[in-house]
């Protein structure tokens, strides 16, 4: 008996808690359902995925394959490099995400999926770094963990991810700044947020973070410390070396990640696509609040119409 032949997706581990390259796919809108079922549960486990090879991959095939893991929704601030959803990260551009974060976690429903693909990469260096923030709750001492699980921390984009090098002039990192904070979101996020599809507990914090609630500057920054500490721990990290035409899929409610930037004045272009998520629920299932602005934006992340500001 014949049964037909299709790619079989191979997973392979990179770390002992984080990361899994696949082989043996051609990522785009025309993946066979099984193939994409088994992206979806090899990211669900290993957090992020690497594919290499996908040159064949443009804007519109990276956004239809988008499609397969859900609805593709634009940055909500930085406009599109294509018009549509892709997010250009380019060096050139100034755009440098050299600080470990959570993409988007200034609005309640963050991105589920970040899908980033490697347009031109630098001879050296340009290396992306992800950890997994699941594993750093886990891996936390009793009590810590006990602590994070009734903590809830205010998210904001009034500081960039995306920061302009140091060196940069001051008018370019004004009008940057300026793009990425045409609205200024603040939300309010539970410390522990329990993932809606595989029930883990993870540490939702990242450099949007602006405190924790309830706690002074100086104990808000000492406690985020200690735990962002736990995250970047390098036994729950990652560390991929790019070549043009990989692609990697994070799940962004499992994982921070910190692009290094140390490739000079090299030329590096990513684009990133990213896929929408629901509003996160802590473990008493209380979940994420807008505290502003007033006025929905569109798409709404999360943001109920009508959504109350206090
Ligand atoms: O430049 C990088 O390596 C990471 C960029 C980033 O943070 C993102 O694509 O969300
Ligand atoms: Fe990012």
């Amino acid at each position: 008996m014949t049964t037909a032949t299709r790619t079989q997706p191979l997973v392979t581990r990179i770390g002992g808690r984080i990361g899994a390259e696949i082989g043996g796919v051609r990522l785009g809108g025309e993946l066979q359902p099984e193939a994409v079922a088994e992206i979806r549960a090899a990211l669900l486990a290993h957090k992020v995925v690497f594919f290499r090879d996908q040159d064949h991959l443009d804007e519109a095939g990276h956004e239809a394959f988008a499609q397969l893991l859900g609805t593709p929704v634009a940055h909500p601030t930085v406009p599109s490099a294509d018009g549509r959803y892709a997010l250009g990260i380019d060096s050139h551009h100034g755009a440098r995400a050299n600080q470990w974060h959570t993409d988007v976690t200034f609005v309640p429903a963050y991105p589920a999926f970040s899908i980033l693909r490697a347009v031109t990469i630098p001879p050296y260096g340009g290396n992306t770094l992800w950890a997994n923030t699941a594993a750093a709750y886990a891996h936390l001492p009793e009590p810590l963990r006990a602590l994070a699980d009734g903590l809830r921390a205010v998210h904001t984009n009034e500081y960039d991810y995306a920061a302009l090098k140091p060196d940069a002039l001051p008018e370019a990192l004004a009008q940057y700044r300026e793009v990425f904070t045409s609205t200024k979101f603040r939300t309010e996020h539970p410390v522990v947020r329990v993932h809606p599809e595989t029930g883990e507990r993870s540490l939702l914090l990242g450099n949007f973070v602006q405190r924790i609630e309830g706690l002074t500057g100086q104990d808000s920054r000492a406690l985020v410390d200690l735990f962002q500490s736990h995250i970047e721990r390098p036994e729950n990290t990652v560390r991929w070396q790019w070549r043009a035409g990989d692609v990697a899929i994070w799940d962004n409610r499992a994982t921070q990640h910190y692009g290094v930037d140390d490739s000079d004045d090299h030329e590096r272009t990513l684009r990133r696509v990213t896929v929408d998520g629901d509003v996160p629920v802590g473990p008493d299932g209380v979940p994420s609040r807008l505290i502003s602005p007033e006025t929905v934006p569109d798409p709404s992340f999360g943001i109920p119409s009508g959504a109350s500001t206090a």
